[in-house]
């Protein structure tokens, strides 16, 4: 009874975690595979130390089972054992710089700005984001605004200038990268590099309202000339 009770509850869990139709770990764009190479990373790091640890663990509770021959065992004091207490000092301190470094880097890298940058580079494309109870409004380079529908050119970094109306969202295309919050009164500059052409959603993730989760949008990623062609049709 009790087996079916957590197979249940397993089962529900995995229904609310809404893990439907996202693959955060398959991402398209480069910015979305440096995060998803920072959550492999932690996880192989985290699966060694767990692997380790449960062998070492399942061994020494059948080494050092009770038996009769051993009733008067008193084992080793390895207080003081220098040899000992360097090894479990730097193989930890070694595993958290291969962690660090590459974190360290890949978010200070991606971490919204607050100043949007004055010189668009060549191959970035500009687009404004506004967030409101319960919509979000795209304004393209050339002034163009659309609702909800997010239209980009492949192969090209895409600069989200984002600011919100009302209270606070959260912009996520989680097949193209992770969450940013999206403040009013801030304007925070995001940058996904390199999108793949594709069909993507696109959602509010920060509860902001009886209809937030109808704060969709969706995504298309096209080709330059075809998107071209798409933002001269808007005008
Ligand atoms: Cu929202």
């Amino acid at each position: 009874m009790k087996k079916l009770g957590l197979l249940i509850l397993s089962g529900f869990t995995l229904m609310l975690s809404g893990c439907s139709g996202i693959n955060v770990l398959d991402p398209k764009s480069s910015t979305g595979k440096d995060q998803a190479y920072l959550i492999w990373l932690s996880l192989a790091i985290m699966t060694l130390v767990l692997v380790v640890v449960f062998v070492l663990f399942a061994y020494f509770v059948y080494k050092y089972r009770y038996s009769k021959a051993r009733k008067d065992y008193k084992p080793v004091d390895v207080d003081g054992n220098r040899k000992l207490e360097l090894t479990y000092t730097i193989i930890p301190v070694i595993l958290l710089i291969i962690l660090a470094v590459p974190t360290v880097r890949i978010t200070l890298e991606q971490s919204p700005d607050t100043s949007a940058s004055q010189t668009p580079e060549d191959g970035t494309t500009k687009i404004e984001v506004t967030g409101r109870q319960f919509e979000w409004e795209f304004k393209h380079e050339n002034g163009a605004e659309v609702k909800d529908e997010l239209v980009l050119p492949e192969d090209e970094d895409i600069e989200f200038n984002l600011h919100s109306e009302d209270l606070i969202h959260s912009f996520w295309i989680p097949e193209l990268a992770g969450k940013v919050d999206v403040f009013p009164n801030k304007e925070l500059t995001y940058i996904i590099r390199d999108v793949e052409r594709g069909e993507y959603e696109g959602k509010c993730a920060e509860f902001c309202g009886v209809q937030h989760t109808n704060m969709t949008f969706s995504v298309k990623v096209i080709s330059k000339e075809d998107y071209r062609a798409y933002i001269n049709d808007l005008k």
